[in-house]
């Protein structure tokens, strides 16, 4: 093995995206993983998931391995697998379906279950994704820090189809596993990636790009 394969398998994350159906788990990793890799991001055969590699400050290069649990439901057979070892875990809920909201305990659950015996925990966010659908959320942030306060876990919100804060996100989860500190300019920066990716949608134009969050949706549709 080559001194820069060691290096870069050295520079590899795992991180699970769990939580029920249809909270978008797939659409927040196709997300990520398209925004950089175009069209030649890696979907690996059989198993589900994405590689992708980013930058961090400091020029420090990680790749970031992305698991999506794909259909499988808590107590399911292969579930275990996924999450074990992952350095990062997203438990993911849908903001406008308070179910998949309660159910992160038993995910979160079985999160601290497979990790039971092991001696590094995962960093673990709680992320409320479809902030697109701001008029129709039912899981009141307050509800939401709460969790995050009693479970130690870090906040994030994300729309995977807008792609507003889904680059930050993953971001944000590499620097934690690492301990490198993201700055305000960084921070911002990965906020650009994601409105500059807006301009290819042909309904969005214009002044529409600095409005708010339901305002692009709007123009998305
Ligand atoms: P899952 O992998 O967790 O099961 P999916 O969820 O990624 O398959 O997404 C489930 C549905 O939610 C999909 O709708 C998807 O388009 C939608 N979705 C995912 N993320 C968002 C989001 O941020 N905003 C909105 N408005 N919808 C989202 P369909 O209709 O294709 O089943
Ligand atoms: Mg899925």
């Amino acid at each position: 093995m080559s001194d820069s394969e060691e290096e870069s398998q050295e520079r590899q994350l795992k991180v699970a995206v769990v939580g029920d159906g249809a909270c978008g788990k797939t659409s927040l990793a196709t997300r990520f993983a398209q925004e950089a890799f175009g069209k030649q991001y890696k979907q690996t055969i059989g198993l589900d998931f994405f590689l992708k590699r980013i930058t961090l400050p400091g020029n420090l290069n990680v790749t970031l391995q992305v698991w999506d649990i794909g259909g499988q439901t808590i107590g399911g057979k292969m579930l275990d697998k996924y999450i074990y070892g992952a350095q990062g875990v997203l438990l993911v809920y849908d903001i406008t379906n308070y179910q998949s909201f309660e159910n992160l305990e038993d995910w979160f659950g079985m999160v601290k279950k497979v990790n039971e015996e092991s001696d590094v925990q995962p960093v673990v966010y709680l992320v409320g994704n479809k902030i697109d659908l701001e008029h129709m959320r039912t899981v009141k942030v307050d509800k939401h820090q709460r969790f995050c306060q009693e479970n130690g876990l870090i906040s994030h919100f994300v729309s995977a189809k807008t792609g507003d804060s889904v680059f930050l996100c993953f971001q944000r989860v590499a620097a934690d596993i690492l301990g490198v500190k993201l700055n305000k300019a960084e921070i911002e920066q990965s906020q650009r990636i994601v409105r500059a990716e807006l301009v290819d949608y042909p309904q969005d134009e214009g002044p529409v790009r600095e409005e708010s969050n339901q305002s692009k949706i709007c123009s998305l549709q």
